[in-house]
């Protein structure tokens, strides 16, 4: 996350902003109607503003961290038998030479310590994250037209247990699951299932989107009601941020409802009869815990996790967990005395969409110059007037670990609990809620959209390791508390190695690490196949074109475009799937995937010297010209050519 760029882009989104306002109204049609139904449903009791409900007569409370909660155990139960036949159906697929999966699979499964556990983890890096890894996400996802054919991976999501989000990361991840877990594929054919603004990203969320789900949106209407929203939550004495507008506003683009679903729940997943009967992954958002004015960094951030079930960490400082349908309630010393009321409706889709994405708060701010129509530049001013400019990046919740853990906990004293953007401690990729030991994942396909390579060149903003190396810096440390990561080399070695170039399998070799049940990282990072998809974090418009070619490019890196580069590469993934299990079998690995494991594992070796990323098309045939092609979703061309005309003016 490279803060230094923000004054660039502020200048070209506050034109484009003003620019996009003084503009025609769209043709979008007014008949465009909800069709994708919801799998996070509307059940706070007040929309946006948290209100009292009855406790439970169990009432909620603060549990120790020294184990999964009876609810995800319960879930995991279903969960994992339900990968059974999945993996069966995907490891068949892959063609792994000398393995028997039926077999093996039926008899691992008398056993479920024994079975894989997979979990795929998205990072963050703004809309170019959430589109590349959508690219990726469809790749997993056995539902894509042809992710079954040979080439193809198709079947790894529905063969996983956890599915982890970060930010731009999250914004993916959240609004698959805000709509029924649908896929990519029928997002992306919204023209023609009519789900108004959901990922049309031709209108920043500066602006906001033409249509509110059902009826057409003007900018003055769009910040009318992200005011009325946010007000209504600080009347009703809760401290806001930006945060809360950014997350009303994310969810317009994210959530297929009326203004964005303010009544949206992320608890409200886990009544959800499809995620409750086991047939999907279990979503989890990541957060960093930070003071006002603090830094951040691997080895010493606390990480939150938000999971259908709970709100929490499993770091030493906190070590505990709350339940998220509750987060807002006062707890104390991990109760809700009696003179307190339980508090509903907190843990909205769309502010905890902004949580973890914090960082791009300030985007909202940046429509302050002379050219901007002066309703927008009073909006900002008074959001500015009822939080104050410093701080921008913070997100307030109410404390649910006051007075728990108080030997360890640095907020103990606090009725406040500010949490950012989970990339601000270097970890770009939300690892640590799988690399916990109680959740026993022993594979992880970690897709890097982070923008590391220096800014400034044709190459820049592209991943090149920075994140895995913040993550085994963390696990070497007193926070790590038990969790395990694989060892990773420098940057210059990923980069030497082109070990970003391709994706590669880390922990394979050290027997130290294998007995310690660390698990085996697929790390799949962002690379140029059919498409230049290193865009800039804070490039706010696409034309459809332009999102569908990154997310083409995005199912490319998953498969190393369909096997063309590697016509071995979905046996691999099939080989890293089985590989844990094989090893706590002890059962013999197949000469194939041995062959893999060759091809694909970092060899321990190190070359540190000074490392340029200079990558150029790897199926240059296939390169996607996206300046020639139509545009798609009657999109109005006089609004792309001038919105992009105007950053590229700044660039
Ligand atoms: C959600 O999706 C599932 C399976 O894809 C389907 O059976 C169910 O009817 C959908 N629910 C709603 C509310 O559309
Ligand atoms: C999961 O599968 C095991 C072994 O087949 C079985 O004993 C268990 O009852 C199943 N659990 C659930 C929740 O279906
Ligand atoms: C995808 O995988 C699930 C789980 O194995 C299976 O039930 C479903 O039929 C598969 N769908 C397709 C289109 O292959
Ligand atoms: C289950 O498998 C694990 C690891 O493979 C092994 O340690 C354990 O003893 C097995 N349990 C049973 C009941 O077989
Ligand atoms: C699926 O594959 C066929 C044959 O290769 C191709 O014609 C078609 O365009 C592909 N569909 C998609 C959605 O990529
Ligand atoms: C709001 O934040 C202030 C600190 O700025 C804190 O003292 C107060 O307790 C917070 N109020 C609530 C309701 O969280
Ligand atoms: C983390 O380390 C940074 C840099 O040393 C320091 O500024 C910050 O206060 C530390 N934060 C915590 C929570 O210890
Ligand atoms: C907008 O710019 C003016 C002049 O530069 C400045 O005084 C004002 O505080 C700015 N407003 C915001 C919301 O940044
Ligand atoms: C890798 O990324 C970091 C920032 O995350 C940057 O400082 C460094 O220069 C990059 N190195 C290479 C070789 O790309
Ligand atoms: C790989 O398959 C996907 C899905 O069918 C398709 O969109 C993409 O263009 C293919 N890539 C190559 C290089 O053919
Ligand atoms: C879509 O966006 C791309 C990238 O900014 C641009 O090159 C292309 O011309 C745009 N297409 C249209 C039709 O506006
Ligand atoms: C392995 C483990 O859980 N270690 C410790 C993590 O931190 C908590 C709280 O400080 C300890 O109680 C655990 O023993």
């Amino acid at each position: 996350m490279k803060l230094d760029f923000y004054p660039v882009y502020f200048s070209a989104l506050l034109l484009s902003a003003a620019q996009a306002s003084a503009l025609p109204p769209s043709d979008h049609a007014v008949s465009d109607i909800l069709s994708l139904r919801e799998r996070a449903t509307p059940q706070a009791p007040d929309g946006y503003t948290p209100s009292k409900v009855d406790c439970p007569s169990d009432r909620p409370s603060i549990r120790s961290a020294s184990s999964l909660s009876s609810q995800e155990q319960s879930w995991l139960e279903k969960r994992r038998n339900n990968t059974v036949p999945a993996m069966k159906d995907l490891l068949g697929r892959l063609n792994i030479e000398g393995f028997d999966v039926d077999s093996y699979l039926d008899s691992a499964s008398q056993n479920i310590s024994a079975l894989p556990n997979i979990a795929i983890s998205f990072s963050g890096g703004g809309w170019r994250a959430m589109l590349n890894g959508a690219g990726n996400l469809a790749a997993f996802d056995n539902r894509t037209s042809n992710s079954t054919s040979s080439g193809h991976i198709g079947g790894v999501l529905q063969a996983a247990t956890y599915i982890v989000g970060l930010s731009g990361g999250n914004w993916l991840t959240g609004s698959i699951y805000t709509n029924n877990f649908t896929s990519v594929e029928d997002i992306m054919n919204c023209d023609s299932n009519n789900c108004g603004s959901l990922w049309d990203f031709r209108k920043s969320i500066v602006v906001g989107p033409d249509t509110s789900g059902i009826q057409l949106l003007s900018t003055a209407d769009y910040y009318t009601e992200l005011f009325d929203s946010v007000h209504g939550k600080a009347d009703a004495g809760y401290n806001t941020s930006l945060t809360d507008y950014w997350g009303r506003g994310l969810s317009y683009y994210l959530v297929n409802a009326s203004n964005g679903g303010p009544s949206f729940t992320w608890s409200s997943i886990a009544d959800d009869p499809d995620f409750a009967n086991g047939l999907a992954p279990m979503p989890i958002s990541v957060s960093d815990g930070r003071d006002p004015g603090e830094t951040l960094i691997p080895v010493n951030s606390t990480n939150f996790e938000f999971n259908p079930f709970e709100m929490g960490s499993w770091d030493p400082t906190i070590f505990g967990f709350a339940p998220t349908k509750y987060v807002g309630t006062r707890f104390s010393g991990g109760q809700v005395f009696q003179n307190e009321s339980c508090i509903a409706g907190f843990d909205n889709v769309g502010f905890i969409m902004g949580t973890s994405s914090s960082l791009f708060n300030q985007l909202i701010l940046n429509v302050n110059s002379t050219t901007a129509p002066q309703f927008l530049k009073t909006a900002i001013s008074s959001i500015l007037e009822d939080i104050g400019a410093d701080e921008n990046d913070i997100s307030d919740w109410i404390n649910p670990f006051y007075f728990w853990n108080n030997a360890s906990n640095p907020g103990a004293t606090s009725r406040r609990l500010t949490l950012v953007d989970g990339g601000e401690d270097g970890q770009n990729i939300g690892l640590s809620p799988i690399v916990e030991p109680r959740r026993n994942v022993d594979i992880i396909f970690a897709v890097d959209s982070s923008a590391d390579t220096p800014a400034g060149t044709i190459s820049q903003n592209w991943p090149n390791g920075t994140s895995l190396v913040a993550s085994y810096e963390r696990s070497q440390s007193d926070i790590a508390n038990g969790t395990r990561f694989p060892a990773v080399p420098d940057v210059n070695t990923f980069v030497n190695q082109g070990l970003n170039t391709r994706p590669t399998f880390f922990g394979c070799n050290d027997s130290a690490e294998i007995n310690a049940r660390t698990p085996l990282v697929i790390y799949i990072a962002n690379a140029p196949y059919v498409y230049n998809s290193n865009v800039s974090t804070f490039d706010l418009t696409y034309n459809t074109t332009e999102r569908n070619a990154i997310i083409t490019n995005g199912y490319d890196v998953a498969t190393m475009g369909n096997g063309t580069l590697d016509s071995q590469w979905p046996t691999c993934v099939g080989c890293a799937i089985i590989a844990r299990s094989l090893e706590r079998t002890g059962t013999t690995v197949p000469d194939v995937c041995q062959q893999c494991m060759k091809k694909y594992c970092w060899d321990g070796t190190t070359n540190s010297s000074d490392a340029v990323y200079n990558p150029s098309l790897k199926l240059q045939n296939e390169q996607i010209d996206v300046k020639s092609a139509a545009v798609g979703r009657h999109a109005p061309v006089w609004m792309a050519l001038v919105v992009s005309g105007v950053i590229m003016a700044f660039m």
